[in-house]
């Protein structure tokens, strides 16, 4: 079972992040992304797929035509975890 981030763990671990901010009302976090056009949209979705799967740990997400939502949250936990921080500098690492 995957520990749920809090306190100064928690704080120091988002300070890392860049454009990420915090759900209300739940324990997760999400960004927007914005490309060029679909296929650019979809590549990048591509990459964190399997990225997740790889991982065993996967984003809520959308898409419409050329943006991206994504919310990080981890279901077992019931909250923010090392896992969210870990795949959210990954997709970080992905765009320009
Ligand atoms: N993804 C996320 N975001 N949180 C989880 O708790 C989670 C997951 N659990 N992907 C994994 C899959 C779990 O359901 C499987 C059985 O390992």
């Amino acid at each position: 079972m995957t520990a749920k981030l809090s306190g100064k763990a928690r704080s120091d671990a988002l300070a890392t992040l860049e454009g990420w901010s915090e759900v209300s009302g739940r324990d997760a976090i999400q960004k927007s992304f914005k490309f060029a056009d679909f296929t650019q949209a979809w590549g990048f979705m591509t990459r964190v797929a399997l990225a997740a799967e790889k991982a065993d740990h996967h984003p809520e997400w959308s898409n419409v035509y050329n943006k991206i939502e994504i919310v990080l949250s981890t279901h077992d936990a019931g909250g923010l975890s090392d896992k969210d921080v870990a795949l959210a500098r990954f997709i970080d690492g992905l765009v320009p």
